[in-house]
């Protein structure tokens, strides 16, 4: 790693002082993105590893290129290891770019243009990729959403069931980017049997939580799951699918050649990497870590006056709803990232604002808890929140809860090993 970085300084100055820089600020402020996390050192070694050289493009033991043997090898650990990860999982692919491209490459798997897909809408916390109108996924098919009860705000798997049988969609997906609540895979399971509907089930942001047994698994009652590799799970960027063994061979194909070509082999090393480490206690304990803390945040902030959306949390992250306040996502994001606090505006369920502007914002605790951050800490971080949400406007109290987080924060790594 430090031959590298000595490499690169040698042979780029230019970008060597902009990693250091993002590495100064990531490490200078408080990240509480949802979907971000701090990858291992083993993670980033593998990462930036001379797999980034080699093509190979086919599956283990059928590549279309030679020298494949050592690829050949990485991957099918990559693939072991994910499989004891996730009990149950028939078949394994690791070579999705992302976790856009695993969701299109079920999508192709199994529908036809114009089919039906039902979805949670983008608005109520689903993501983009599920059949946004903007998204590919919606260009092609036609997407019909549910969402959250407004009272509640929570799943309506009534309401669900209802689209369900009126629209007959091909596809049914389930699984959020902002959504606080346990998510009954079951009872989707039973839905899509009903319709004679496919279920995928993403799980990109709750992957780490479901690995350590802390949300139940969607394996039993999904046809396909999602994942990114680098949310909760905190391996390199990159996407994988798992689905049922008589699919198996549809996957692969619109994997590759379908949407892809040649594999990120280096990202197929560190997801390796990754595996292994999401297979030890260490990381159990960390997960247990990141559901503790969101809760004691989401309560800390609660008690300090915000308005939790559901009113809690049962995973990773939840929604803040502003209204109370009199303030919007955006401005709330600004100021709080001029206080070295950084979060996303996020649309609250049934939200009048725009996505640029937003009535809320949301809050994940991954990347606080792979630092090393508990309990007594959110209590500061929620003060800090307070302090700046209360006079946005003011820049001189932004910089003075700035100076104080980032002499909090340098005293925590950025990257820590659980093996
Ligand atoms: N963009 C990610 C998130 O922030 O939730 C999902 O892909």
């Amino acid at each position: 790693m430090v031959e590298l970085q000595s490499a690169l300084q040698a042979v780029d100055p230019e970008v060597f002082a902009i990693i250091r820089d993002e590495e100064a600020r990531q490490s200078r402020q408080i990240d509480l993105i949802a979907s971000e996390n701090t990858a291992s050192r083993a993670v980033m070694e593998a990462s930036g590893s001379v797999f980034t050289n080699k093509y190979a493009e086919g599956y283990p033991g059928r590549r279309y290129y030679a020298g494949c043997e050592h690829i050949d090898r990485v991957e099918r650990l990559a693939q072991e290891r994910a499989r004891a990860l996730f009990p149950g999982a028939e078949h394994i692919n690791v070579q999705p770019h992302s976790g856009s491209q695993a969701n299109q490459a079920v999508m192709l798997a199994v529908l036809e243009v114009g089919d039906t897909i039902l979805a949670m809408d983008l608005n109520q916390g689903g993501h983009l990729s599920h059949g946004h109108p903007l998204n590919l996924a919606g260009k092609l098919y036609r997407p019909v959403y549910y969402g959250v009860d407004r009272e509640t705000e929570r799943l309506d798997y009534d309401a669900v069931a209802a689209l369900a049988r009126a629209h007959r969609p091909k596809l049914i997906i389930c699984g959020a980017s902002a959504y606080s609540r346990v998510i009954d895979f079951e009872r989707f399971g039973a839905i899509a049997r009903e319709v004679d509907a496919v279920l995928l089930a993403d799980i990109a942001h709750i992957a780490g939580l479901v690995a350590a047994g802390l949300h139940p698994s969607p394996i039993p009652h999904a046809d396909f799951v999602t994942t990114t590799t680098h949310k909760t799970l905190r391996g390199p960027r990159g996407g994988m699918v798992i689905c049922r063994e008589r699919y198996a061979k549809a996957l692969d194909r619109t994997v590759l050649p379908g949407l892809q070509g040649g594999p990120l082999c280096h990202q197929i090393a560190a997801r390796a990497v990754a595996f292994r480490e999401a297979a030890t206690e260490g990381f159990r304990q960390y997960q247990r870590q990141i559901v503790a803390n969101a809760a004691a945040l989401a309560a800390a902030l609660a008690a300090r006056g915000f308005r939790i959306v559901s009113g809690g949390t049962d995973n990773h992250l939840f929604l803040v709803d502003l209204r109370p306040r009199g303030l919007t996502g955006n401005v709330a994001e600004r100021a709080l990232e001029r206080a070295g606090i950084i979060v996303n505006k996020n649309l609250i369920p049934y939200d009048p604002e725009k996505p640029l502007v937003t009535s809320g914002i949301r809050i994940g605790t991954p990347t606080v808890s792979s630092r090393g951050m508990t309990l007594a800490d959110m209590e500061r971080i929620a003060d800090w929140i307070d302090r700046v949400l209360s006079a946005p406007e003011d820049e001189r109290l932004a910089s003075e809860v700035g100076e104080e987080v980032a002499a909090f924060a340098s005293r925590f790594p950025l990257s820590t090993s659980y093996v």
